[in-house]
């Protein structure tokens, strides 16, 4: 389910952002690989060695240390610094890497292995890259991508979805959720929830995949299509649209709920983030389970928290009611940053 995928997904991240930092201490010191293997035997030797040494005499007699780690030794044990690491700057492609980072479909792993590449500018991996498409995308729309929407055009976006979307069945609605529904005065990307009263999400998915899409996209408003997942029924196409007559990409994800599903995928999709973290820990906290499509009760975990089986739908539609029974005062949207 989406809520366990989600912090599985957050761990795989913390794993490569810590391999990414391996990687790049690894390439930084792989021309004096022999320096590190005499100081890893040095903190050996000063760990099984039973009493604190503090002079150079001292540690020059213990084995695997040499004059120059002697002196360092020294002066750790004295004034508890190196003075030399003072004066370590801050990685030189720290920037680069923060640039390529924010390329749109790339993460940490990606833009370290630009670095690594000895990239060190859009243009040039524009040039000389090896890029996805979706990434390719992301560096023309760098700029684009990585601006804030203004809250007004937000709304302008999620108009014309609404207006096509009634051109084929008026009975679809329009949520604009995201960090637009909790008042944000400007957004990272534009969240349409399309929804529709008894509807199956194949018919949902059929309308705006094979209706929508291809009619915003011939009339030029959406220019690009990023990503679409439609894994457990549930569907979020991910791609980029355009006002007429501007120039400007936006970001625009549009995340097709069946009306059994609205509540909580109203609350999946308005955040933020940290807000629906702390929900979902709470209903396990209450022996129950939250996602974008419901809360769950009888939901059996193991010690790791690892799901033992699903439970019973206690609550998807209503947004309000799955606050009660999760026994939270309601928080309208604008509150609910954390
Ligand atoms: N969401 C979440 N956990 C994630 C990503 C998203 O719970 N890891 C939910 C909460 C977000 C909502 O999806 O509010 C929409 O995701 P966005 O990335 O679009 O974030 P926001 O709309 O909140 O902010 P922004 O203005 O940056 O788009
Ligand atoms: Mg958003
Ligand atoms: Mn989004």
């Amino acid at each position: 389910a989406t809520d366990d995928e989600e912090e599985r997904s957050a761990g795989v991240t913390a794993l490569q952002k810590r391999k990414a930092k391996y990687q790049k201490f690894q390439d930084k010191f792989q021309c004096d690989e022999w320096r590190v293997r005499a100081y890893r035997k040095a903190i050996g030797t000063l760990r099984n060695h039973p009493v604190k040494i503090s002079t150079r005499e001292q540690a020059l007699a213990l084995p695997q240390i040499g004059e120059r780690l002697a002196c360092k030794i020294e002066e750790i044990a004295t004034t508890n610094r190196l003075r030399r690491l003072d004066n370590v700057k801050a990685e030189p492609n720290d920037h680069i890497l923060q640039t390529f980072m924010q390329v749109y479909g790339a993460g940490l792993a990606k833009a370290s292995e630009w670095v690594a590449q000895g990239y060190k500018t859009l243009d040039e991996l524009l040039e000389k890259g090896c890029l996805s498409e979706n990434q390719r995308i992301g560096i023309n729309h760098y700029e684009d991508f990585n601006s804030r929407i203004p809250r007004a055009e937000v709304a302008q976006h999620g108009d014309v979805v609404r207006q096509a979307l009634h051109n084929i069945d008026p009975a679809f609605e329009v949520i604009v959720g995201g960090s637009y529904r909790r008042g944000a005065a400007t957004s990272g990307d534009i969240d349409c929830l399309i929804t529709r009263p008894d509807t199956t999400s194949a018919h949902l998915r059929a309308v705006v995949l094979e209706q929508l899409i291809p009619t915003l996209t011939a009339s030029g408003f959406l220019v690009a299509s990023l990503a679409a997942t439609h894994k457990d029924d549930g569907s979020k196409w991910h791609g980029a649209s355009c006002l007429p007559g501007r120039k400007t990409w936006r970001r625009i994800d549009l995340l097709l709920v069946p009306s059994d599903e609205l509540g909580a995928a109203l609350i999946y999709f308005t955040g933020n983030d940290i807000f629906n973290r702390s929900l979902r820990l709470l209903a396990s906290t209450k022996g129950m389970r939250l996602n974008q499509r419901g809360l769950y009760k009888g939901c059996l975990r193991g010690h790791g928290r690892e799901k033992l089986s699903e439970g019973t739908l206690v609550e998807g539609k209503d947004e309000k009611r799955i606050f009660e029974v999760l026994g939270v005062p309601w928080r309208v949207p604008e509150h609910r940053i954390c």
